[in-house]
């Protein structure tokens, strides 16, 4: 209820209250000075009774200069209890410090890209349009079931969002207020929670503990100001292991309304996910816990995942969210270093920031992470958990390293000509092979490369930096610098440099003795230790 509204007037302690219900009833004071009145956001305006609030205010405001209740919007809705809400009191949060600097979330104007943002790259996927009413941007999401194709040859009966998973990237500015409507197509209840995000209690999205369930068909509003800038996402919170498992979840980027720090010029956003999927059938399984085949950047897994594409010398970020089921995800750049710069809880303060390869991206968490591409090539960025970068029939096959087939195979092949035994000098050429794969399945390894097979599939991509570039379309392969590829070594090299192909392998030196043979001239490159 919001009926009575009150304005407060300050004469030093002595308060004195206006009833704004269209009269003003009583003014008793000379000498009066006004506090500014708030307009605040409406209903979600909450402020203690007068009774305690008066002297903790005065008290706040002749100790504590940074009390949370300095500055508070005056507007008093007297049907409210005694708390504070989160639409009132504002800390904004900056490198992981609480502030005290009491506002309102400030309701800046709805930011606007390429003025008071660069927009986001989603590889294989899109942002969420929106529309400006009355200030607000409103964007509306849609929970259904889908058809989605990981990879060419694999097409999946998912859960997404507006035809998508995962769903569009919802782009917003600090202080932008936004409203979103969410329609529930699924033949069960949803909601959605927004992750990391600051918002008042009711806006939160767990059915059942902050609203109930949207059932088939009902469309709900969520509505609030964003108060912070970083990478966060959004899911369902009904029935989370079918309908987070079968797709549902997106990526929420806040930009800084003063960004600090330099000019991002390639920032990408990515969705990691993994899925049970059975060779030859489309749906996934969400009750699987440990044996996920379909291991997805933004959906798609390799040979079905775009490039990334960057200009030498373009500072690049990288987003990554995980709201896979049960995996974290070690995602490794080859070619640079970077600092990873926030996390879902906000930004990590450069003295904090440490260098890696190598991000670690837990399931329910964000990290973003920087660099410079100040190297042309195609640089490989993946998973590195092994299994992580295979697709569908690359798990739990018998170990047949080192196994001699030669009379089994020689049995078989009376009955099944073509049979062949696999996996016994490794995997690492199967994909190549163009191994028949059941319907609706994608082959276990990798796609065609400028150099051979490429063995990686899965969440596995390439970045593209180049020197010279007309578009961010994918500039084709890097064509590698006479004389900086790795090839095969001559036999006058070998000579030259004392390598013995044939020699016997030795585990190292005996400690003491692990020094470098010293050349002379007269060495001829036979070199037999002593
Ligand atoms: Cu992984």
């Amino acid at each position: 209820m919001n009926a009575l509204r009150i304005k407060r007037y300050w004469v030093g302690a002595v308060t004195v209250v206006v009833l704004v219900v269209g009269i003003p009833v009583s003014v008793i004071a000379s000498g009066m000075m006004s506090m500014p009145a708030s307009s605040g956001p409406g209903p979600e305006s909450v402020i203690m009774p007068l009774a305690l609030n008066a002297p903790h205010r005065k008290n706040a405001e002749s100790n504590h200069e940074s009390s949370p209740y300095e500055g508070r919007p005056d507007t008093i809705t007297v049907d409210e209890p005694k708390h504070i809400s989160r639409a009132d009191d504002a800390r904004p949060y900056e490198a992981g410090v609480v502030k005290s600097a009491p506002a309102e979330p400030q309701t800046l104007g709805p930011g606007e890209p390429g003025k008071d943002y660069i927009p986001v790259i989603v590889p294989n996927g899109t942002t969420l349009p929106w529309k400006v009413i009355d200030g607000v941007k409103v964007f509306h999401l849609i929970a259904e079931s889908i058809k989605h194709e990981v990879a060419p040859g694999l097409v999946i009966t998912a859960y997404g969002y507006n035809g998508q998973t995962p769903g569009p990237v919802i782009e917003v500015v600090e202080g932008d207020r936004v409203r979103f409507y969410v329609t529930n197509r699924l033949p069960e209840k949803t909601s959605i929670h927004w992750h990391g995000i600051l918002l008042p209690n009711g806006m939160d999205g767990v059915s059942g503990l902050n609203q109930e369930g949207i059932k088939p068909g009902e469309t709900y509003k969520y509505e609030f100001t964003i108060r912070q800038h970083g990478t966060n996402m959004y899911h369902p919170h009904f029935d989370e292991m079918t309908q987070i498992n079968m797709g549902m979840m997106g990526m929420i980027v806040m930009h800084a309304r003063k960004p600090q720090g330099p000019i991002i010029d390639r920032d990408f956003a990515y969705m990691l996910n993994e899925w049970a999927i059975t060779a030859g059938t489309s749906r996934p399984n969400p009750s699987e816990m440990s044996d996920f085949n379909i291991l997805t950047f933004n959906g798609k897994s390799s040979p079905g995942t775009a490039p990334l594409v960057a200009k030498t010398g373009d500072r690049v970020r990288l987003r990554f969210g995980n709201l896979g089921p049960m995996n974290h995800h070690p995602i490794h750049l080859h070619g640079f270093q970077f600092k990873i710069t926030g996390t879902d809880g906000g930004d990590i303060d450069p003295a904090a920031q440490w260098p890696e390869t190598t991000a670690l991206v837990p399931v329910g968490s964000t990290r973003a992470l920087e660099f410079v591409a100040d190297a042309p090539g195609d640089w490989a960025l993946h998973c590195h958990m092994t299994h992580h970068i295979m697709n569908q029939m690359g798990h739990g096959l018998p170990n047949m390293l080192g196994i001699d087939p030669t009379g089994f195979d020689a049995r078989m092949q009376r009955l099944l000509p073509d049979y062949m035994t696999m996996g016994v000098h490794g995997m690492g050429e199967m994909g190549e092979m163009g191994m028949q794969v059941p319907e609706n399945s994608i082959p276990m390894q990798g796609s065609e490369g400028p150099h051979g097979y490429i063995d990686m599939g899965g969440m596995f991509t390439v970045l593209k930096v180049r020197d010279q570039l007309t578009s961010y379309d994918d500039p084709g392969w890097y064509q590698q610098p006479v004389g900086t590829s790795a090839r095969a070594a001559s036999p006058e090299e070998l000579l030259h440099d004392g390598i013995e192909v044939n020699a016997p392998a030795k585990a190292g030196m005996p400690e003491g003795e692990a020094q470098p043979h010293k050349a002379t001239p007269s060495d001829s490159g036979h070199h037999h230790g002593q």
